[in-house]
């Protein structure tokens, strides 16, 4: 009777064993394949009366399925003991490869930033992302009516004009003047946001690195000085730069640097738009009024601050042509950066 041959089967199947996977892949053939033992149970199936066929359906059905699942566990566990169980353990085997990932390029030239300004002894600062109008703004110097308030610029949280994500990473500047007294010399690495179309050569979220040194006697030469460093450590010693006079409502004087292309070198090419130079940060003197609103007496103290979009510098770095890239995460561009 069909019944009691599945009944035998099934003892059978339970009892297998196999010491390796052809072992097991020979017991799939004997029971599984086209003429195996189990499959010719459905052509026999074909003869049962009609009153029988659901419950020896069911078993039919049982039967393979533990068929199955037996099988592939024999031959999982036989591919995992490869002469585990006949030979002792072999423990100079190379270990099994682990896919390693790859650290982000935004990260490692934000990691470099943030080293070479930690040798000249800044340390690293961060604050909040959701900001108020204060931190970003008025502390800092923005007239009311200045554009970057306005909601083509700025994201407003629920449209209230005092919650906003920051659009520079100077507020966090704030929040440590708010606590610290001078001398401060701090960078604050951060993601930013500014409600910009999205090209090839802007992004509504970028990262930037700001950088802040306040103390006594701080002049225009110490942050030529600081940032002729960092322009070098980050681009080269031979790279040329220069100080272009500039506007920020934080800083009088202002400036922007650029270094020569690394490209050409100067001599002028697409990347440079023939200019020999590309832009790399903005700079300045903090403006007396900001030390003021932070109650720092601008008598007594000066100070000098910077700002980078790392995007930039890492577009320049690595010869990204589309900030996009950096958003879209895709392994093909991600896995051609070496992590430093
Ligand atoms: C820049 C360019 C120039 C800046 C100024 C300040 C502060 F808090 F001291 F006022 N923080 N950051 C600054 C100055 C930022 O980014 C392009």
């Amino acid at each position: 009777m069909l019944k009691d041959k599945i009944q035998n089967i099934k003892a059978e199947i339970e009892s297998l064993k196999a010491q390796s996977v052809d072992d097991a892949e020979a017991l799939r053939i004997k029971y599984l394949s086209k003429k195996g033992l189990v499959t010719a149970l459905f052509d026999e199936f074909k003869t049962v009366p009609a009153d029988l066929k659901r419950e020896i359906g069911q078993n039919l059905n049982e039967l393979k399925n533990l068929a199955q699942s037996r099988i592939a566990e024999l031959k999982e566990r036989a591919a995992q003991n490869v002469k585990v169980e006949t030979v002792a353990t072999d423990l100079t085997r190379p270990a099994v490869n682990t896919p390693l990932g790859s650290r982000h390029p935004i990260s490692i030239v934000k990691n470099q930033i943030v080293d070479i300004f930690s040798r000249l002894g800044f340390s690293v600062a961060e604050g909040p992302e959701v900001e108020d109008d204060w931190h970003v703004f008025t502390a800092l110097n923005f007239p009311p009516e200045h554009p970057a308030r306005d909601m083509q610029d700025t994201f407003f949280i629920n449209t209230n004009p005092d919650i906003l994500l920051r659009t520079h990473t100077s507020s966090v500047q704030v929040r440590v003047m708010e606590r610290q007294r001078p001398p401060i010399r701090s960078i604050f690495p951060g993601r930013v946001f500014r409600n910009e179309a999205i090209s090839a050569r802007a992004h509504c979220i970028f990262h930037q690195v700001e950088g802040l040194y306040i103390a006594h006697n701080v002049s225009f030469a110490d942050l030529k000085q600081c940032l002729t460093y960092f322009a070098k450590e980050m681009f080269g010693p031979e790279v040329k730069v220069r100080l272009r006079p500039s506007y920020f409502p934080f800083t009088e004087p202002s400036a922007e640097m650029d270094v020569s292309c690394t490209l050409c070198g100067g001599a002028g090419c697409g990347v440079c738009k023939g200019s020999g130079w590309l832009e790399i940060l903005g700079c300045g003197m903090v403006d007396p009024n900001v030390l003021q609103n932070n109650n720092i007496d601008p008598n007594e103290y000066s100070g000098f601050a910077f700002g980078m979009g790392v995007e930039r510098i890492a577009m320049l770095r690595f010869g990204v042509n589309d900030i996009r890239h950096f958003f879209e995460n895709d392994v093909r561009f991600l896995r051609q950066f070496q992590s430093a």
